[in-house]
């Protein structure tokens, strides 16, 4: 059936317009859209409209363990202090309790404003490093939670074979990651035959850093992405940190983001996770790929990883977009505020990031990354136009924040205001997910959250 919206004003491809009238097709993809057009007979959005935000980078289990690593360590803390306190918090997790955490982020990126997310997937194993019966039996779980909160996805499933450059062993709080390549392929044939048809959800695939696979394996997973789908997105963690620059150095010479640029054939399917450690002339080579640079500003500051080198990535035409990684903020708004803020903070200037004089520094953050991490999931989203697919956001003119805002201005005051939830209505895919405010499933998945953190923290 062909549904009607009609939207008072709407952020479309070419930029604002009023009296919007979007023709939605039984698939949810956008077939028509109609400025200066008539209300009759259509359904009335109660605010502006702009395109749901993609999250480019989900690492959904590590929601259960925000706010659990933040007391101090005896010799100082580190990302990698983090790391082994994440590996430990992993042993613990069953199926269930996976199901369970992703269904309860994912509810919360909806009532955010992500409509979509690239799940990072690498938890394959049970605790000790087992596979499971089904060896894909994780990644079933994350496409369950998908189905029950109405999110789209693209799913990465993580190839990890080692803990550092050189093939090194990969370590005990390592062991329900690792795959060999046979059984990586098989878990990539298992959950693409699973995705098949599913509106909303697609494959992709992600080796996990050049410390966790070596140029064979690397090569490798992309030959079995071509094998499945030439066009399949392909995610790689790059420069995170600078003790990963100091030991990709030592072992081949060459920086993470300069090593990828030399050895593989980077292009508009890649994505390069947390390039964070990039200096100006990769920046200005990786921007010229048209690959996209993953940006996870809230997980990047709980990790204390640095800034991204963005001004010159940005300037030769690189291609951005946010996730929210291990979620200790879900809220793209709050990713894009911290994005522009680590900028300002580290050249004591404001509006660092701005296209221009008098030009809207939120409305041009929020369109950029919204294509980029559409580009990143490769999926039909991130703007509103003809043959895109109905994900959006009516946003909250009720919020004290937003009132009598219009246009770009909106956006600036969503991301650099104090908003506390400029979403009032979320579609995924021509379907309603979250209705002023809330989603249907809300308080089911939060018992059952519940019920995994009692038993987590206890
Ligand atoms: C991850 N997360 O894969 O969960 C990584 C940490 C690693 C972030 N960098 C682990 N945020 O890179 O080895």
């Amino acid at each position: 059936m062909i549904q009607h919206y009609w939207a008072p004003s709407a952020l479309l491809s070419d930029g604002w317009a009023n009296a919007v009238r979007f023709e939605v097709d039984a698939q949810g993809m956008i077939i028509t859209i109609t400025p200066d057009a008539s209300a009759d007979e259509a359904e009335m959005l109660r605010g502006p409209v702009v395109p749901g935000m993609p999250s480019l980078h989900s690492i959904s289990f590590q929601r259960a363990l925000a706010g659990l690593t933040e007391k101090g360590g005896p010799q100082g803390d580190s990302f990698w202090s983090w790391r082994k306190l994440m590996y430990r918090f992993l042993e613990g997790l069953q199926p269930d309790d996976i199901e369970a955490i992703t269904t309860q982020v994912q509810i919360e990126m909806l009532r955010a404003g992500y409509t979509s997310v690239a799940e990072f997937h690498y938890l394959h194993h049970q605790p000790g490093g087992a596979p499971y019966a089904n060896s894909a039996e994780i990644g079933e779980r994350l496409i369950a939670a998908a189905e029950t909160t109405g999110i789209a996805m693209t799913l990465l499933p993580v190839l990890y074979a080692h803990d550092s450059f050189g093939g090194t062993p990969p370590t005990a709080g390592q062991r329900r990651f690792v795959t060999d390549l046979p059984r990586f392929a098989s878990i990539v044939e298992t959950l693409n035959a699973r995705l098949q048809g599913r509106r909303g959800l697609r494959l992709g695939i992600a080796p996990h850093s050049l410390r966790a696979v070596t140029p064979a394996q690397l090569q490798a997973a992309v030959v079995l992405a071509d094998t499945i789908d030439a066009t399949m997105p392909i995610h790689i963690n790059a420069a995170v940190q600078q003790k990963e620059v100091d030991d990709c150095l030592a072992w081949s010479g060459r920086r993470p983001v300069n090593w990828l640029l030399d050895n593989q054939n980077l292009g508009p399917r890649w994505c390069l996770i947390h390039a964070t450690h990039t200096e100006v002339g990769e920046a200005e080579r990786f921007a010229r790929t048209g690959a996209v640079a993953g940006l996870c500003p809230t997980t990047e500051g709980d990790l204390g990883d640095g800034f991204f080198n963005a001004v010159p990535f940005l300037r030769a035409g690189g291609r951005i977009g946010i996730g929210n990684d291990s979620h200790v903020g879900v809220d793209p708004f709050l990713e894009l505020k911290l994005f522009e803020y680590g900028q300002r903070l580290r050249f004591e200037r404001r509006n660092v990031l701005a296209k221009g004089i008098g030009a809207s520094l939120g409305g041009h953050l929020y369109r950029i990354t919204a294509a980029g991490g559409a580009q990143a999931l490769g999926q039909p989203v991130g703007t509103l136009a003809e043959g895109q697919r109905a994900d959006w956001l009516v946003l909250d003119s009720d919020e004290p924040a937003l009132a009598e805002h219009s246009g770009d201005g909106l956006l600036d005051a969503a991301i650099f205001g104090p908003a506390r939830r400029p979403v009032r209505d979320v579609m995924v895919a021509g379907r309603w997910c979250v209705r002023d405010g809330e989603h249907p499933q809300q308080a089911a998945s939060f018992a059952r959250y519940r019920t995994v953190m009692k038993r987590l923290l206890s």
